[in-house]
């Protein structure tokens, strides 16, 4: 029998949780529409843009693109899920520790590898691990272990469905459909807390997000988002459709060639639990919005520099939140075009060959990469970043759980423990992003040593 491929199953996939999404939060379809138009004005205005990732097959993928993110609480759900994940071509890409920003958990990112499957459909899926090691209450440590081991967050159906996939290598369409529709489920919100009120607000107390994960049935899909094109312009008309913004975008400031990832979120909706025992009903915030425009992915020495020029400008804001003008200052110290960018070994490319100039005249003999992109026989097209930033994401994390901002848990990321309840390691982005640019510069390679005597680049 022909297993369906993973690609098509996280479209399905991607597609109900977006159905689900906007069923469950009103807010998120206006967002998504906000985002369409102020998309589509953006490709009208900026035609270069538009150009491009025509050129790079982003156009497509712009509509449908998306992330979620969810908060797991025991290592094996979080094997769990690696597995279930896998079934759709996502695999676990970096380690994200958010101790040192507040919050009592680390995280992945699932997301699909690879430029076919990116392009098909990038659904990514920032997954969060409780780690009760960082609650200092012996007590409520105890507690909180006790709720989670009795949960069970996947319907019986879907573990089935995981374990026949996996002994066939797939799916078949029909089962697929049935796949999605089953692990749909784990990802619902619940109007009904699975502790009392009291247990709640013990766990609330430790922090907002021990609650989040400990006190329901399942990990609620917290956030969907989706990709804009221009997120200054969202965010500025964010507040005519009725969605309320937080105050500043996350990350880098506005450039003209965009790095990483900048991101908003709208509050989080206060919505009304029903608490075991309580015949009347309480609030819980949880689920919120977000937006985010995608730059270009960084390489190690990049990446190292983004971070300092943002720890500087923290620094000088003095623990307050960063002023745009502060933060555009720090940055003014990175390049802001492609060939700075490429020259520097700052950022990630695609190269194309320009036939125009290589009419006009053959690179010299034994040219390497440099020469070519400096000479125009290579142009540059930006590696779109497909990951998260820790720092946003703590940032975001703390706008949606009504927490004051508080001091760290020191800085004690934990990896290794992290792949043990995955039971598995997790890729490494910026290998990803090296692969991708090498395959380019070969098949490049292969076209100028067709055309003229061209050795190897490199
Ligand atoms: C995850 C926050 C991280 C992002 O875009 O950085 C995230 C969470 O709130 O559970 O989604
Ligand atoms: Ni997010």
């Amino acid at each position: 029998m022909s297993h369906m491929h993973p690609d098509d199953i996280r479209t399905l996939f991607s597609r109900a949780m977006s159905d689900l999404y906007r069923a469950e939060v009103p807010q998120y379809g206006a967002l998504c529409d906000l985002v369409a138009q102020v998309n589509e004005a953006e490709l009208v205005h900026n035609p270069q843009l538009a150009q491009r990732l025509r050129r790079q097959g982003q156009l497509d993928r712009l509509d449908v693109e998306r992330h979620g993110a969810i908060r797991l609480g025991t290592a094996q759900e979080l094997a769990t899920i690696r597995r279930l994940f896998a079934l759709m071509g996502m695999r676990p890409v970096g380690y994200y520790d958010l101790s040192a920003a507040g919050a009592p958990v680390h995280a992945t990112a699932f997301r699909p590898v690879g430029d076919a499957a990116l392009d098909h459909n990038p659904f990514r899926v920032f997954t969060s691990l409780l780690r009760l090691d960082l609650v200092a209450d012996e007590a409520l440590r105890q507690r909180a272990q006790a709720i989670l081991s009795r949960r069970r967050i996947f319907t019986p159906r879907c573990l089935a469905l995981l374990a026949q996939a996996e002994g066939d290598g797939g799916l078949s369409a029909a089962d697929a459909r049935e796949f999605v529709a089953e692990l749909i489920h784990t990802f619902q919100w619940h109007h009904e807390a699975t502790v009392d009120l009291a247990s709640y607000r013990g766990l609330r107390a430790t922090h907002a997000l021990v609650a989040d994960i400990v006190c329901f049935k399942g990990p609620h899909i917290n956030h969907l988002t989706p990709r804009t094109l221009n997120i200054d312009e969202v965010q500025a008309r964010m507040p005519g459709a009725d969605l309320l913004a937080k105050d500043s975008i996350e990350g880098p400031p506005r450039r003209a060639f965009p790095l990483l990832l900048r991101q908003t979120s709208f509050l989080a909706l206060e919505e009304p639990i029903r608490f075991v025992g309580e015949s009347g009903l309480d609030t819980h915030t949880a689920r919120f919005g977000e937006v985010e425009q995608r730059g270009c992915a960084l390489t190690r020495k990049g990446r190292a520099l983004y971070d300092q020029l943002l720890a500087q400008a923290q620094a000088k804001a003095g623990g307050a939140r960063v002023p745009r003008a502060v933060l555009e200052q720090a940055f003014a110290a990175f390049p802001d075009d492609a060939q700075a960018l490429f020259q520097q070994e700052l950022a990630f490319f695609r190269f194309q060959v320009d036939a125009a100039r290589l009419a006009q005249a053959a690179p010299p003999e034994g040219a390497d990469v440099q020469q070519l992109v400096a000479g125009g026989w290579l142009g540059l097209s930006p590696i779109t970043y497909e990951d998260f930033l820790p720092v946003s994401a703590a940032g975001i994390f703390r706008s949606n759980l009504g927490e004051e901002v508080r001091g760290g848990y020191g800085s004690q990321g934990h990896q290794a423990a992290f792949e043990e309840a995955l039971g598995a390691p997790v890729v490494d982005g910026f290998a990803l992003y090296e692969a991708a640019q090498a395959s380019s510069l070969a098949a490049c390679e292969r076209i100028l040593r067709a055309t003229c005597a061209v050795g190897s680049v490199g």
